[in-house]
């Protein structure tokens, strides 16, 4: 039997039917729709969603939001909360409606998190070309804006016609679904095609359930790896995304426990172990603990589970210094497992660690760090309760305490860049694998309102907390209006200091005197932005997109008003202050960002020195790490 079906019917139809299982448990694999219409899809795949509203079926809910750079971002919060086995697709007008996906398709690959992107396409009959909104190439007919999706995709394809179109759906949902490969998908719909009928065989629409494998490592590479780590003296574990995308926790504690090797972990990872596990030593490299820190710098065998290694995790690869030191990896992809020179274990995180452990034989390590956390503990309390002087305005430090102390186990905290990313990972203390949600393999600014739509609409019995930058919030806070029209009630914290004081620390630590990072006026006399404050109001702003808005003076008021937040039952945006000079207590690590080589200026020449300095503790790790 066939159907006579639109391409744009079709997409919605199969994408309907595809779900995914893993441990049994069987989801929906793309859960609903996020667009803006334009020309491009709203006689496609605008027609089609229609159709299924009015309808009943194909079941697939549409979502209107407001950017499309943030409805990928909405996409992202979703999958990530879901590890990856669910995730949304995103519909977007041709030319600049698709463009703007962009960011957010580098953004789900960074992140390997699957997002299915349909960006609309120019004519394929190319009648009336150029369209509106058509990039012409004198030197090619084909080409078009959506070829910039390439390189940031895990899988392109562009249909030019309908009876292409099932095994390009086949494609892409092999990649979505296949934790090694995942990432951004895109498939470029043509205008007129999507609104073109073919006889699409029954087939393609039947239930189709993509099994999600936990693949073990090869056994010999567990026994290789068992042996360099039984030979260890100072095993160091880190624990990254993949540890709770495969839901290994359980599988990680175990291992920490009867082992007792310390686990540090990477943005990604954090909420792998609680924070207050025997053997969880907090954050790693850049932004990390003192005590991780110092563990890395004389661990001789370092195993990554999970972790893609960014500069952040390594300290720009000055973490790890013994001469000696050799890696064994643990994750799904052999890409990430075979990087510092390590002995990959190539498999899930959870069914890795359950081979590994039975192989060690028992070994176990000594090495206690609870006085050393203790000590860490207390300096983070200290950092929670901020100066104590009436009249100041709270640090970020001791915002972060406020939100860490009123969130529940399950209650979630999202942030993406600024100066926060960096505090967060030292001081807040996650007591459940899915609370913390920095995405920091993009660290995109604008992530966070609308990354925690998608997160609040993924699991809607937890409360959602955004935390975000005045920087951040100027950038992207326009899916406020969506999350009130949807009726999904959201935290949002805006941290008011007047600019981009991450970027203005760094700018000082490279000599450039913070050049260009406050939002002032411009002072005529100086030329440099050092004039009065600006009269932004960010709470009247959010006011005015539907939220119900607290400003807060202090930190008592934000006590108070994430409680009243809490007991409300539509989006509420919380307004304050803090002071941007303080910072975070001391990571006792490096991130590398050069500084020029030649300069009039004396503040860069002494950078410069000190770039360098630092720059002699790198190491390239190409110890081979098998035995
Ligand atoms: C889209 C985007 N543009 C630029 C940057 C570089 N960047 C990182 S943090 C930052 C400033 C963030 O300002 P804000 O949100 O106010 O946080 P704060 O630094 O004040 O903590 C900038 C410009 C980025 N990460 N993302
Ligand atoms: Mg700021």
């Amino acid at each position: 039997m066939k159907q006579r079906l639109t391409v744009g019917q079709a997409v919605v139809r199969f994408l309907a039917n595809q779900w995914t299982e893993r441990d049994g448990v069987e989801q929906r694999a793309v859960a609903g729709f996020l667009g803006i219409l334009g020309h491009g899809n709203v006689a496609g795949i605008g027609q089609a969603l229609l159709q299924a509203q009015r309808t009943g079926a194909p079941d697939m809910p549409f979502r209107l939001a407001r950017n499309e750079q943030a409805m990928v971002h909405t996409a992202v919060g979703y999958t990530r909360m879901r590890n990856r086995l669910s995730t949304m697709a995103c519909t977007a007008s041709i030319g600049p409606g698709s463009t703007n996906m962009l960011t957010g398709a580098a953004l789900a690959t960074v992140n390997r998190l699957p997002v299915l992107l349909l960006p609309s396409d120019v004519f394929a009959s190319r009648a009336s070309s150029p369209v509106l909104q058509e990039l012409e190439d004198p030197r090619s007919g084909d080409v078009s804006v959506n070829d910039a999706f390439r390189p940031l995709s895990r899988f392109f394809d562009r249909i030019w016609r309908p009876e292409q179109l099932p095994h390009a759906l086949l494609s892409a949902m092999r990649v979505l679904t296949d934790p090694v490969e995942t990432g951004a998908v895109t498939l470029c719909l043509p205008q007129d095609l999507q609104t073109e009928a073919y006889e699409y065989p029954d087939e393609l629409f039947a239930k189709r359930v993509w099994h999600v494998p936990r693949q073990v490592p090869d056994p010999l590479a567990v026994e290789r790896a068992a042996a360099v780590i039984r030979g260890a003296q100072r095993p160091l574990i880190i624990a990254g995304g993949g540890v709770i995308y495969s839901e290994a926790s359980a599988a990680l504690d175990r291992f920490a426990r009867e082992t007792g090797i310390p686990v540090a972990d990477t943005q990604a990872g954090k909420g792998a172990l609680n924070w207050d596990h025997p053997n969880a030593v907090g954050g790693i490299g850049a932004t990390g603990t003192p005590v991780a820190n110092r563990l890395a710098r004389t661990a001789d065998v370092v195993i990554g589970v999970g972790t893609r290694y960014s500069d952040f995790t390594t300290a720009s690869r000055t973490a790890f210094q013994r001469p000696d030191v050799r890696f064994v990896n643990l994750n799904v992809t052999g890409f990430d497992a075979g990087k510092l020179s390590a002995l990959p274990l190539v498999g899930d995180a959870r069914a890795g660690l359950n081979a590994l452990l039975p192989a060690l034989h028992g070994r176990r390590f000594t090495g206690d760090v609870r006085d050393e956390m203790a000590a860490w503990r207390a300096t983070v309390d200290h950092a929670y309760r901020g100066r104590g002087t009436p009249g100041d305005l709270p640090t970020q430090a001791e915002v972060i305490g406020v939100v860490n102390e009123a969130c529940g186990a399950r209650d979630v905290v999202v942030q993406a860049a600024g100066s926060l990313p960096g505090d967060l990972q030292r001081l807040w203390r996650a007591r459940d694998p899915k609370q913390y949600h920095v995405e920091y393999g993009y660290s995109c600014m604008g992530f966070e309102i609308a990354g925690a739509l998608g997160i609040k609409l993924a699991e809607p019995g937890r409360e959602v907390f955004a935390l975000v930058g005045d920087g951040s919030y100027l950038m992207m806070a326009q899916e406020i209006v969506t999350a009130v029209a949807e009726g999904v009630k959201l935290i949002v914290i805006i941290v008011e200091n007047h600019g981009y004081a991450s970027i203005g620390g760094l700018s000082e630590q490279v000599g450039s005197q913070r050049f260009g990072t406050e939002y002032r006026y411009r002072n005529q006399r100086s030329g440099d932005y050092d004039g009065p404050r600006l009269p932004v109001d960010l709470a009247a702003n959010a006011e005015s997109l539907g939220a119900s808005v607290i400003r807060c003076r202090g930190i008592a008021d934000l006590v108070e008003g994430i409680k009243a937040a809490r007991e409300a039952d539509r989006l509420t945006v919380l307004h304050i202050e803090t002071d941007p000079a303080p910072s975070a207590p001391e990571s006792e690590s490096w991130w590398e960002v050069p500084v020029a080589e030649v300069a009039t200026l004396h503040s860069t020449r002494d950078a410069r020195a000190e770039y360098l300095a630092g720059k002699r503790d790198q190491r390239h790790h190409l110890r081979p790490g098998g035995v």
